[in-house]
């Protein structure tokens, strides 16, 4: 293993003062003391009590290599451990303004310290300079995400790169899309990317880094040490995604962003917003107005439904952006399509409104594909839908269509897709659109239980790439155990091992490494009512899906993972997230199950 050469600028900064043993901030002015003003007594007592912490510091609580998904490269430093003062600030060029900010309020709340965010261009930015965020520029700026989903070509990480410095990109240069270099030494923290994406993903890492203590919404007198050493880091596959299915059950705006940050939380990049189903429509569709105001009126077990307006969908498009996320809408045609129908019986084969559907079935409904009608109300609500939509992406489902005959089904496929595209945006479907003619770009969804599926692979020697669901192992609506209170177990029990144990660069047969464009982890939800339920199934297997789409495979270890994996317990407990305590994962003894979600434990706040 070669090492890493010395970073420029991590070294103690020529225009700071030289710290001496006993004395760590000599001619400084402490934060908040004005120069030259006669500092109050009680000032005085909280800058002496920050240095006799000081020189009490114990070593950093977390390591650095307990970071979740793995990085690709780590050397941590033992004497290069780091403690965030009161007075510290966030200094940062423009284009990680927006993450700076960010990062600030996730640490505000539970240190009580100000951490402004100053800008690192004027000379003598206000407060001592603690964190650093730069941007190597020449990426896109804050507010737009990276990650659209085609970035990582040739950045795959794999090839035994191990987790020494000795390979990579270890001078901030050739971070790509969404990569990073975080350097934590005594003096300071600063994190280096080409991207804002790739800054947000740095402090996310440096979170995590932070004793557990750091995800209280309320000031907890902690030391705030990070360990010292260095991290380069950049995602294995471009698309990792969670899909949410909103129509089984709706979930109001602020579920989903709470969701946006556990996605961004993991290093995730995409939300798949499964927005139409047989039991339910849930987006505005001005064209075609009765879609979400009759279409949007039900949901599984006949409660009161609901659908986003276009103002509801701007939010989390918008909220998503600002955490690198890309929203990738889904309109599930032309099976799954009861609620449609119930709106606009001139869609239905019959032309008879059916009656609302509130229970589980799949695979009965389709709308018309030998009406021209039809035709316009896809090309309506995709061009509805594209426009709402920032990302690339528009998914338009194509899975369980049973009544729909082979030669209509293709047909119909190939004219969506044709649709799809005149709106601008790159075609995603689920699997069984493979048979259909190859259109631009398109990917495939693949959520098979047997990697064995001649027919996908026949697609991607056509062109398509493939995102990986493999219902077995990534659907996240399939019960932990048998004594799951909620969940499906048609794909069998899916336990964080399983979850976890799998390759998606080699999962279906004969489709190479190089067409997969990545992970995503399906939340179908029949049987999911609320925000702790969609936590409870989401952890701990989330991070579990989001390792194997960002870290490199040459870090895959179940045993490592696991213990990693345990160390994220406490803090999804202090920060109020709800998760299932698997007995496979060895949690701290502070991660105590509290609160039952239906019947079973959950831990949560
Ligand atoms: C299959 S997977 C479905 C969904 C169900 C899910 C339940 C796929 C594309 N379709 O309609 O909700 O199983 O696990």
């Amino acid at each position: 293993m070669t090492t890493i050469p010395a970073t420029p600028g991590t070294g103690p900064d020529p225009s700071r003062p030289t710290p001496t043993p006993t004395s760590p901030d000599a001619g400084r002015t402490p934060a908040g003391l004005v120069p030259g003003a006669s500092p109050d007594a009680a000032e005085l007592a909280r800058v002496a009590s920050d240095r006799a912490a000081d020189l009490l510091a114990p070593p950093a609580p977390v390591r650095l290599h307990d970071v979740v998904p793995a990085p690709e490269h780590v050397r941590p430093d033992p004497d290069g451990d780091f403690t965030l003062r009161a007075d510290a600030a966030l200094r940062v060029g423009p284009a990680g303004r927006d993450v700076a900010e960010q990062l600030a309020g996730w640490l505000r709340p539970a240190t009580g310290y100000p951490l402004p965010v100053t800008d690192i261009t004027v000379p003598d930015a206000d407060g001592p300079l603690t964190l650093t965020l730069t941007s190597n520029g020449g990426g896109p700026a804050d507010g737009r995400s990276a990650a659209d989903g085609r970035s990582a070509d040739g950045m795959s990480a794999d090839g035994g790169s191990g987790r020494g410095l000795g390979a990579g990109p270890v001078d901030g240069e050739g971070l790509g899309a969404e990569g990073y270099r975080l350097d934590v030494t005594a003096d300071g923290v600063r994190i280096t990317a080409d991207t804002a994406a790739g800054l947000l993903h740095g402090a996310q890492t440096l979170r995590q880094l932070l004793p557990v203590a750091i995800e209280s919404p309320t000031p907890t007198g902690e030391r705030w040490t990070v360990p010292g050493g260095t991290i380069v880091d950049r995602p294995r596959f471009a698309y990792r995604g969670v899909m949410l299915d909103v129509a089984r059950h709706f979930f109001e705006v602020a579920d989903v962003l709470r969701v946006i940050d556990h996605l961004s939380r993991y290093k995730l990049n995409h939300l798949h917003l499964h927005l139409t189903d047989d039991q339910g429509w849930r987006i505005a569709v001005d064209s075609w107005p009765r879609l979400a105001e009759v279409g949007g009126a039900t949901a599984v077990g006949g409660g009161p439904g609901g659908w986003y307006s276009r103002d509801d969908y701007r939010r989390i498009v918008a909220y998503a952006a600002r955490h690198h996320v890309t929203v990738v809408p889904e309109i599930d045609l032309p099976g799954h399509t009861n609620a449609a129908l119930v709106a606009y019986p001139e869609l239905a084969p019959n032309k008879i409104a059916p009656p609302p559907y509130t229970d589980t079935e799949v695979g009965f409904s389709y709308v018309d594909p030998a009406d021209e009608r039809t035709y316009a109300f896809v090309a309506d609500v995709f061009g509805e839908v594209a426009a709402l939509t920032p990302g690339p992406w528009l998914h338009l489902g194509g899975d369980e269509a049973f009544k729909v005959p082979a030669e209509s089904y293709r047909a119909f496929v190939e004219r969506a897709q044709a649709l799809l595209a005149a709106t601008g945006k790159t075609v995603v479907g689920w699997h069984q659109l493979a048979p259909a003619g190859h259109a631009d770009g398109r990917v495939l969804q693949w959520w098979g239980t047997d990697g064995d599926d001649p027919e996908t692979a026949d697609a991607v020697r056509r062109g398509a790439r493939l995102i990986l669901s493999p219902a077995n192992h990534a659907y996240l609506d399939m019960k932990y155990a048998a004594d799951t209170p909620i969940g499906h177990d048609w794909a069998g029990l899916t336990d964080v091992r399983r979850a976890y144990d799998w390759d998606p660069g080699s999962h279906v047969h004969g489709v190479p490494a190089e067409a997969v464009l990545g992970v995503e982890a399906p939340l179908w939800t029949e049987s999911i009512t609320n925000r702790a339920e969609v936590e409870f199934m989401l952890f701990p297997r989330l991070p579990a899906i989001a390792e194997l789409g960002w870290s490199p495979r040459s870090t895959h270890d179940w045993a490592g993972f696991r213990e990693r994996l345990a160390g994220q317990g406490p803090r999804w407990t202090t920060a109020g997230i709800a998760f299932h305590p698997a007995p496979e994962v060895p949690w701290p003894h502070a991660t105590i199950p509290t609160q039952a979600v239906r019947g079973s434990a959950s831990a949560t706040r």
